[in-house]
């Protein structure tokens, strides 16, 4: 396959670069493309040609804003099969699911567009005769995205799409594992003919590109995807630069199996949602909590269907599993399988490095099941983003719950169970942005918000309409039509 050369996109003009980067393929570790390592002088005309293009950007009407992004919806689907490929190449994931991340691209789109025309605000009394007042939203000026390497497509679309719709212009720095994704990803916004300098592209590292974007001080509001040891980072530098900030960070997700529920259903959920995308996702289930009735069985099962499990490559339509996204997080996987064993763990299934025949010059690791897991230990607390679960034991519905909430995060969460009554106190008393029942921890849809409670997010919820919330700023207008001076907050009441 030949090296793809990917530039920066400023100002309507693909730039090539000084230094430069390489992407590989995880799964052979072949070159995919070379990529700039910008600097913070890239970072400064980049956000020098999103600030010009914002001044008229925000003067184009919503609708037609919106229509932009229906475009890039439409184009997106044409060219959905290259994309996929070249997701499954770059990033490692399953075919199916690459094909996955670029429609949840598509859905984001559409859904975005109609957002176009409603940008709703609010009408509401005035306390004055003759006086209307409202609420409308503003857009916030310049937007960084920064975003991560699983969902090399759908995520910067999140992202992109709400902020433009909103009137923003926007800087991506996409995760430097994925940057001939975030090419062709911004080609197909430059081809839907969005004028200069709306949408921007920076490639780099995070410590460079991505630091320099987040410390400048022309730069509204950042949005982030990514670890908790960043987002720390991002959120402090937010703080003292008086940005708006917007995070999402770890998980550490749970489905719970009570005594009652459909086994057969809930090991669909548990496989799916445990080594679904390699158990690369925030919302992947790295816990499952199993009531003492059906422990010793469920698991049996579990670990017949994940002794059946195929690694390969990710192109293969075979291929349940594709590899680790490079050595570093190949490396911090086996790093929590030796603290496993320490803190006496007991490895069911898997616990290492896939490393024979096809898979030697990839980043595979074997799909894992931990058992006698107890929720003090470093594997049940701490996110591990590879295929490995661990497997919790309890007596009782209300001890599920309290293990599963007995988390620094709160991304996802699933229960199954037939008993209704569980499954209302459940989505009551789960802490967390999502709960899923009779359902597997991933797959959360477009329309609905995004985030995670607790050191998951910062109170934000990207996706739905609450994706307006993260890009717009509300302004409160009154209209005075009385011709004379109406003074509030004097007490002529009595
Ligand atoms: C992520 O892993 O950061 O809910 C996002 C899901 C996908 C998005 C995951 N729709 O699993």
């Amino acid at each position: 396959m030949t090296t793809l050369t990917c530039c920066n996109y400023i100002d309507g003009q693909w730039l090539s670069a000084r230094e430069t980067i390489e992407s590989r393929n995880p799964t052979n570790n072949e070159v995919i493309a070379t990529f700039p390592r910008s600097d913070s002088a890239d970072v400064d005309v980049a956000i020098a040609s999103a600030r010009k293009a914002y001044h008229s950007w925000r003067q184009v009407p919503a609708p037609a804003r919106a229509e932009y992004i229906f475009r890039v919806g439409e184009l997106l689907l044409q060219h959905k099969e290259e994309l996929a490929q070249l997701i499954s190449r770059e990033m490692g994931k399953a075919i199916t699911e690459a094909r996955g991340d670029v429609q949840e691209g598509v859905d984001c789109a559409f859904y975005s567009a109609g957002e176009g025309r409603r940008l709703f605000g609010q009408t509401t009394p005035s306390e004055m005769p003759n006086k209307f007042a409202m609420t409308m939203r503003m857009p916030i000026g310049v937007c960084a995205l920064i975003t991560p390497w699983n969902f090399p497509v759908a995520i910067p679309c999140w992202k992109a799409m709400p902020a433009l719709v909103c009137g923003n212009t926007v800087i991506l720095k996409p995760a430097e594992d994925t940057p001939a994704c975030a090419t062709k990803l911004i080609e197909i916004f430059a081809e839907a003919g969005l004028p200069p300098g709306v949408i921007n592209l920076v490639h780099g590292l995070g410590e460079e590109a991505g630091k320099a974007l987040v410390e400048h001080s022309n730069v509204d509001l950042v949005s982030f995807t990514g670890s908790s040891q960043t987002g720390a980072f991002v959120g402090e530098t937010c703080g003292r630069t008086h940005k708006r900030v917007c995070l999402e960070m770890g998980g550490k997700n749970a489905q719970v199996v009570m005594e009652d529920a459909d086994l057969e259903l809930a090991l669909d959920g548990a496989i799916w949602g445990a080594f679904g995308t390699a158990g690369q996702r925030c919302t992947a289930t790295s816990r499952l909590i199993l009531h003492s009735d059906i422990k010793e069985k469920f698991t049996t099962m579990l670990k017949e269907r994940t002794s059946k499990l195929r690694l390969g490559s990710p192109t293969d339509p075979d291929t349940d599993i594709g590899p680790i996204i490079n050595q570093r997080q190949l490396e911090r996987v086996k790093m929590y399988l030796d603290i496993a064993r320490e803190e006496n763990a007991k490895v069911l299934i898997g616990g290492e490095i896939a490393d024979e025949g096809e898979l030697k010059n990839g980043y595979f690791f074997q799909p894992t099941i931990l058992d006698n897991v107890t929720p003090d230990m470093r594997v049940a607390r701490e996110e591990i983003f590879g295929p490995v679960v661990a497997l919790i034991e309890v007596s009782s519905f209300e001890e599920a719950i309290a293990i599963l909430n007995n988390t620094n995060y709160g991304l996802s969460s699933s229960v199954y169970t037939r008993d209704i009554n569980r499954a209302f106190a459940a989505m009551r008393d789960i802490e967390a942005g999502i709960t899923y029942i009779n359902g597997p921890t991933i797959g959360a849809e477009v329309h609905l918000p995004f985030g995670g409670v607790k050191q998951t997010g910062n109170g934000h919820r990207e996706a739905g309409t609450t994706a307006l919330d993260v890009f717009t700023e509300w302004k409160s207008v009154y209209v005075d039509f009385s011709g004379s001076l109406q003074r509030a907050q004097i007490d002529n009441r009595s």
